[in-house]
Parts: C-alpha cells; sequence; structure tokens
C-alpha cells in the first residue's frame, strides 16, 4: 500500500469504447443449443454406449440468475454464433496495419484524453493493461503512443481482471515519484477470441470492450470535474481456480494450441466462495488504513464479474444490500469485460458526485488479484 506522495495525483478523464455488435442470452443459448443438439446426434452410438455424456443445453434463465448479464457486446459477431465455427471471424491484419486492440484502445483513448483536456503533448507515458494482448511485440502501448504521437514510453502489462486498477496503481505511482506528469492507461478488452462457446459453464460470460483514463499530477489538472487518489492497495494469492493455459511453449509442448484447456476456464463455484470474503477484507482494510469509516464511502465502482458477488461483497462491507447508486451495476449490459468492469462503472456513474464525496475502485479475479484505489472528488 501506498500513501506517502510528493505530487497529488488525479484521475481527471476516463473514456469508454463499446463494440456496436450485441449478443443477448437468447441468442447465445440458441446457437449453443443448436450446437449440442448435432454434437449429440453426431456421437449418439458413443454416448448410447457410455462411452461419452451427452452435453446438457444451456438456459437464459440459468445465465440471468447465476450471473446477472442479460447480453454482451462483441468486437466482432460473425462467427461466433455460427454453430459450424463457435468462435469469433476475425481477419488477421498486416505487419503495417493497425492491430485490433489499438484500434479498440483508441477510441476509449481519445476520449479519455479530451475529456481531461489534454494534447499528446502533455502525456508521458502510456501503459496498455488487459487480460491478454495480441502480440507479445511490439507493445500495444507503443504502437497506441505512435498513433496519437505521444513522446515518452509505452508498455504493456497483463493482470487478468486486475488489469486496469493496477494499471492505475502504476500511473498513480509514476506520477507520485516525478518520472512522469500524465499517463494514459488503456484496457482493451477483447475477451471474446478466448472464450470457449461450446462450454456451458462459461459461454455466456465475458463481453468485449475497451476503458481508458488520465492520471495526471493535481497541479496540471483543468478539469474541474476530477478524482484525486488518495491510497491504492493490491493483492495476489496464487490460485488455478481460473487460468487458461494459452502460450508460446505449445508449440515445442507438441500440443493443440487451441484445445479447452488453452482457453478460458475456472472453477466458478470455488472462485466465488474464495474471492469473495477476500474482497471484502481487502476493501474493509484498505478504507480503515486511510482512517475512513464504510459508511463514509459515497460509492463502490466495483468489479463487474457477477451480480451475486457483488451483492455478497456490498452486503457483508455494508450489513446490507446496497442501492445502485451505492454500487452500480453494468455487468447486465457489458457481462464480465475482464479487467475494465470497474472503469466502465466508474466512468458511466461518476457525475453525481460532490466535491469531498469518497468512493472505491475494485477489482477482483484470476490470479486471485485483488486491486483497488480510494478516491475524493475534487
Ligand atoms: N445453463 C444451465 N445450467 C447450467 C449452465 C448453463 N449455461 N451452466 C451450469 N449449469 C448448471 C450446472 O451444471 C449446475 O447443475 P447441478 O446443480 O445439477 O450440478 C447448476 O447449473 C449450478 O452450476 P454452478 O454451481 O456452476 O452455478 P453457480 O451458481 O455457481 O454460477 C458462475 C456459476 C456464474 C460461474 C458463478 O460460480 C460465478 O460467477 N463465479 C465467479 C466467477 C468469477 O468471478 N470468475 C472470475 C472470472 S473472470 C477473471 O478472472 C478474468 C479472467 C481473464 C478474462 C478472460 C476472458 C476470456
Amino acid at each position: 500500500m501506498s500513501s506517502a506522495k510528493p505530487y497529488s495525483v488525479v484521475i481527471s478523464g476516463t473514456g469508454l469504447f463499446t463494440p456496436e455488435h450485441i449478443i443477448t442470452n437468447k441468442e447465445l443459448v440458441d446457437s449453443y443449443n443448436r450446437w449440442v443438439r448435432q454434437y449429440n446426434r453426431k456421437h449418439a452410438a458413443k454416448i448410447e454406449k457410455g462411452e461419452l455424456e451427452a452435453k446438457p443445453e444451456s438456459s437464459v434463465e440459468f445465465i440471468v440468475k447465476a450471473s446477472g448479464i442479460e447480453q454482451r457486446f462483441a468486437y466482432v459477431k460473425e462467427g461466433i454464433l455460427d454453430i459450424e465455427r463457435m468462435r469469433p471471424l476475425i481477419p488477421e491484419r498486416g505487419e503495417v496495419d493497425l492491430s485490433d486492440q489499438a484500434e479498440m484502445a483508441l477510441h476509449a483513448a481519445r476520449e479519455a484524453i479530451q475529456t481531461a483536456g489534454k494534447t499528446a503533448a502533455d502525456v508521458d507515458a502510456v501503459i496498455v493493461s488487459c487480460a491478454y494482448t495480441q502480440r507479445s511485440y511490439p507493445a500495444i502501448a507503443i504502437e497506441v503512443q505512435n498513433e496519437l504521437g505521444i513522446n515518452g514510453f509505452g508498455f504493456d502489462m497483463l493482470v487478468a481482471c486486475s488489469a486496469a486498477t493496477f494499471a492505475l496503481h502504476r500511473g498513480y505511482e509514476m506520477v507520485t515519484a516525478g518520472t512522469a506528469r500524465c499517463v494514459l492507461l488503456i484496457n482493451p478488452e477483447l475477451t471474446s477470441p478466448q472464450v470457449n462457446y461450446c462450454d456451458r459453464d462459461s459461454h455466456f460470460i465475458f463481453g468485449d470492450v475497451a476503458t481508458a483514463a488520465i492520471v495526471e499530477r493535481a497541479d496540471n489538472c483543468t478539469n474541474s470535474h476530477c478524482y484525486e487518489i488518495i491510497g491504492t492497495k493490491a493483492k495476489t494469492q496464487f490460485s488455478s481456480n481460473v487460468r487458461s493455459n494459452m502460450g508460446y511453449l505449445s508449440r515445442v509442448n507438441d500440443v493443440d494450441p487451441f484445445g479447452p484447456d488453452k482457453l478460458f476456464h475456472q472453477n466458478g463455484r470455488r472462485v466465488f466462495k474464495e474471492v469473495c470474503p477476500m474482497a471484502e477484507r481487502h476493501l474493509s482494510d484498505h478504507v480503515q488504513s486511510l482512517g475512513f469509516t464504510i459508511p463514509e464511502i459515497k460509492r463502490w465502482w466495483l468489479h463487474q464479474a457477477n451480480i451475486n458477488m457483488n451483492n455478497m461483497i456490498a452486503k457483508r462491507l455494508l450489513g446490507r444490500g446496497a442501492t445502485f447508486e451505492e454500487a452500480p451495476i453494468v455487468l447486465d449490459r457489458y457481462a464480465n469485460t475482464a479487467s475494465a468492469g470497474s472503469l466502465i462503472a466508474f466512468h458511466l456513474h461518476n457525475h453525481d458526485l460532490v466535491a469531498g464525496d469518497l468512493g472505491v475502485i475494485c477489482s477482483f479475479g484470476a490470479g486471485y488479484s485483488i486491486g483497488s484505489l480510494i478516491v475524493r472528488k475534487k
């Protein structure tokens, strides 16, 4: 946890890129169930002999009850609902063309820069932070830096669900240390290529989105609507309960680089049971360590993985359910967008707070990882 700071640091602008394509639960379930019926027909003899288990169908009712998700956005919809494909069809781009994640990132970045009233000349560093990057190098952040004409440096970092908050922490530290005056943080969460649309337990969970934020020295900030970062806190604890084995070693391991374990998979029940108490403890410790009390926190911009998780954490923190105003929910529309969820909630629901109001931005998920920031409206 960091608290001593030579410079006061603010979040002075945010941006959100929402892809144009929507996939409703009904569309997703219809396609999955058609795929299941085809699978069961194709393997009828083996299923009959007990050599293979018949796959059960998915349901809209289950998805809404278990997760609160009603729809998700897709960067590319083509291919996802095609039962002969069950994955998006995203054509490869040439080495001189803008990459898909840089394109998503730029939409959100431009809005954040504009909202903060900055230009490229004001920005010293770019961090692209998300659950996956589409290549190892050159960094997507350096591509974005180049497109925006930013002088300085950029790098990519991966922290799954906590990528956005952990990147905000890095931006905060760079500004407090005086190594950058102003940092652009971007989270192009292109999750759909890693979703196993043939897995009933997880086919409904994720959506695509990009978020961005400007973190800068308070004395350089010209936006009257900004939030001072009062403190940051991070925690990780190793767990394989949320995992993807996709990686560059598949080639030398001589295994299928696209097998089910190379896609997102999880033990969702275990994650739920283990992460909720961790997140609640983390948040109460963070708030108290800065001399505040839970009732003093006006708004909780929580990670958006599952409505029941958010309800449970809010209940444990507040001793009662939170209202939408206290802990806004965006996962019904956006689904789980990996690290971007709490930033979408912040972007869409921070304008009504008044000077002095306190809020908490918090993510939790794979790793396990938990990241939080306590902020105060200036
Ligand atoms: N339709 C109908 N029934 C279903 C379905 C379905 N689609 N799926 C499961 N069921 C059945 C199960 O078979 C089970 O049946 P039975 O009781 O007969 O065994 C029953 O419904 C209940 O199943 P679960 O116990 O699995 O259901 P839960 O109520 O626990 O809900 C959830 C499942 C939604 C997965 C829930 O456990 C959850 O949300 N857990 C937390 C998960 C979480 O937050 N994970 C973090 C993931 S995100 C992250 O860390 C970022 C990773 C990087 C991004 C990746 C991008 C691709």
